[in-house]
């Protein structure tokens, strides 16, 4: 059978509520029934010593922390600035695998990086820091029993991003409208509730080691929206923070805040938040200082700004670096960073105006300001440049900012993508972003663009069971974490090691079959939602306001600045500078030729940029109604298959979780055979086209 298995994950004792997610007790099994030396001290080191005692305990191996070492380790961990180990074949183990440390490279592991080697029968991992002993221990109980294949080359592991947060979302009060997490659909947040820090340390803490184990190392811990209550986190309610931080910290995460640029009024007393007045500087600096006072490992500020109602620099006729080097100003000498949301744009628009294009606007408002940002300033842009859509283009303000550090956002919690009622796993979808080259297949790609910046994305978790609500949606977490550690990554290699760590054979049945199921249902559901959903890349379509759910016009007509204009002869947005809002030009060659070139540009973008006849022939052959049709169809067919899938499984799990997973596959089923309908039966009506196959159209 195999079981996700409920419960308790983290080391320490008693049962509760919430599911293991990726670390459940029985993945520890290979390594946990060894003999293991530790090697090294700090806190970190510590958790490390605590995760292998838990271990061993469970699975019957020993663990060795300190002389005399009267042991054959089957397992070193070593951190190296602890020298020489007092144990023959340890130390000739350690000494066996520091060659490939110092042979590659600069000869060091970094801050994060460790080393995997077999030597004449030892597994060992060095790192020249604690945290990187932490990655390599969770990098053992990826691998399992492999770890211990004798035939196992050394390799060195280090991020290649050094900055791997998550932001939450997530109110101290509840909102009246946006509620206790904004786009949360897994329940509460694990840090506050109804005004207060939840103060349940074990859950945080198990929360810390998941994300540890993808290789996580922030989180921002309140949403970007900064309300009144959220506001005095910075200053009379760091405590709770503070708190935050000290049960994180163990798993080597840093913890970050959104601030609002108003602090200084709405806080402070000041008259102004003008970031050029010295009182308002003088006011962050003291601000800064007392936070890092009470958090000295602070990761530094997130702000949302002059965006979508914020308060930000405008108001004060200054520019959003003016704004950024305020903050970096007052971050500069504690080492913290700002990180400056690109999300910038006109959210009161006028729908008639046809030149004004939301796409543009980050780029109008950054690529100019580039080079004029402060060293720890991180511009962080969203993928897109609208807002999170199943599909959209890489946003060009990350091909615009050479002189600048850039952040990618991402969207974990699927506010666009199913609320975590439906299936759709986003590593593909990020993968695809991340191998994106804005200068051509032989320059720069986006992951090399953001290597100073970092990747980043808003958090799914919430105090749901299952931790994201839908079972699966744990997967997505997991993904993002292991492409911010290695944006190269092979995303089903990624869902592979997921479904290996979580999904465990316990007794008997056939694990094959859980692995295949799991495949087989998630490996394209990105492209499943895409297909049931707004089609070619033209976006929204979804219910104004909690966006779930299809309503073609819903957006058509609002200020928000995210249509579609179809009319009885086609539909599609002209982003083209020869006859659109010149959105292509904001990209460099050769990609603003080719979205620019109706013959270039590819399907599943031609809506984005161009506003064709419904006749238009897609390189696919078919016309773009017939698209329409068709993928509509095979969508629904698709989810209908996942669900038939998914029951074949039942009695393979845990109830619960087989439940939960059912669940939502019915109401998925129910809300693909929606937009199905909807869609279908808006495009037939507006061209009056009919469907090749004559199916059912309303
Ligand atoms: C936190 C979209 C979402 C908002 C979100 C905003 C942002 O507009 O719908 O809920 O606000 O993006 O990213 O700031």
């Amino acid at each position: 059978m195999s079981v996700p298995v409920a419960g308790r994950a983290a080391p320490g004792a008693g049962a509760s509520t919430w599911h293991a997610a990726w670390l459940p007790p029985a993945a520890f099994r290979a390594l946990g029934a060894r003999n293991v030396l530790v090697h090294g001290d700090g806190p970190l080191v510590d958790t490390v010593l605590d995760e292998v005692t838990q271990a061993c305990a469970r699975h019957g191996g020993r663990v060795w922390h300190s002389p005399p070492w009267d042991v054959d380790a089957d397992l070193v961990l070593a951190s190296r600035a602890a020298g020489p180990i007092a144990n023959a074949a340890a130390e000739a183990a350690r000494l066996g695998a520091t060659p490939a440390v110092d042979g590659t490279g600069d000869g060091s592991l970094g801050d994060e990086g460790f080393l995997l080697a077999r030597v004449d029968g030892v597994t060992v991992v060095l790192a020249d820091a604690p945290a990187g002993l932490l990655y390599g221990l969770f990098h053992v109980v990826r691998l399992g029993a492999a770890a211990f294949d004798d035939d196992r080359p050394a390799r060195r592991h280090q991020p290649a991003l050094a900055r791997r947060i998550l932001d939450h979302w997530d109110n101290v009060a509840v909102h009246p409208v946006s509620g206790q997490v904004e786009r949360g659909y897994s329940g509460g947040s694990v840090f506050w509730r109804d005004g207060a820090a939840r103060g349940e340390p074990d859950r945080i803490r198990d929360y810390g080691r998941l994300l540890a184990a993808c290789g996580v190392n922030a989180v921002t811990v309140n949403n970007v929206n900064v309300h009144d209550t959220e506001a005095r986190l910075l200053t009379d309610r760091l405590d709770e923070v503070a708190g935050i931080a000290d049960v994180l910290r163990p798993y080597g995460i840093r913890v970050h805040l959104s601030v609002t640029f108003a602090a200084p009024v709405v806080l402070g007393g000041l008259p102004t938040a003008d970031p050029l007045d010295d009182r308002v500087r003088a006011w962050w600096a003291e601000a800064t200082r007392r936070v890092y006072r009470r958090i000295p490992d602070f990761g530094g500020y997130l702000v949302k700004a002059d965006s979508e109602g914020r308060p930000g620099p405008f108001a004060y006729g200054r520019d959003h670096a003016d704004g950024a080097n305020l903050l970096a100003g007052a971050l500069a000498p504690h080492d913290g960073v700002v990180r400056w949301r690109a999300f910038v744009y006109d959210h009161r628009q006028d729908w008639r105006d046809r030149s004004t294009d939301r796409a543009r606007a980050a780029h109008d408002h950054f690529a100019p300001l580039d080079g004029r940002f402060r060293d720890n300033v991180i511009v962080q842009v969203k993928f897109g440049p609208v807002d999170f859509q199943p599909r959209e283009p890489v946003s060009p303000v990350l091909a615009a900012m050479p002189a600048t550090r850039l952040a990618v956002e991402l969207q974990v919690t699927q506010e666009y993508t199913g609320q975590q009622r439906h299936v759709c796993h986003l590593g593909p979808a990020w993968s695809e972003v991340l191998r994106f080259a804005p200068w051509g297949a032989a320059g720069d790609s986006i992951a090399d663009v953001i290597t100073r910046g970092g990747l980043v994305a808003v958090s799914n978790v919430g105090d749901d069971p299952f931790w994201t609500g839908h079972p699966l949606a744990q997967a997505n977490l997991y993904a993002f974490g292991r492409l911010a550690w290695d944006p190269r990554l092979d995303p089903g290699a990624i869902l592979d090691e997921w479904i290996g760590l979580t999904w465990l054979p316990v007794t008997m049945g056939d694990p094959e079959l859980v692995r295949r199921t799991l495949h087989a249902i998630m490996d394209d559901s990105w492209r499943t939602y895409e297909r049931y959903t707004a089609p070619l890349g033209v976006g929204f379509m979804v219910r104004p306001g909690h966006h779930y759910g299809p309503d073609v016009d819903g957006y058509e007509y609002t200020p928000w600045g995210t249509y579609h204009f179809a009319d009885r002869d086609g539909v599609g947005v002209d982003r083209t500078r020869a006859t659109g809002t010149g959105f292509t030009g904001q990209y460099p060659q050769p990609w603003s030729e080719v979205y620019e070139s109706l013959r270039r540009c590819p399907d599943d973008l031609l809506l984005f940029f161009h506003h064709v006849p419904y006749g238009h022939v897609l390189h696919s052959g078919r016309t773009v109604i017939q698209h329409i049709y068709d993928t509509h169809f095979a969508g629904v067919e698709e989810v209908a298959a996942m669900r038939e899938r998914w029951r074949l499984l039942a009695g393979a799990f845990e109830p619960a979780a087989h439940q939960r997973v059912a669940e939502r596959l019915d109401e998925q089923l129910r809300c693909a055979v929606e937009w199905r309908d909807q869609v279908n039966t808006y495009f037939f009506r507006k061209s009056g086209v009919p469907d090749a196959h004559g199916r059912r159209i309303h």
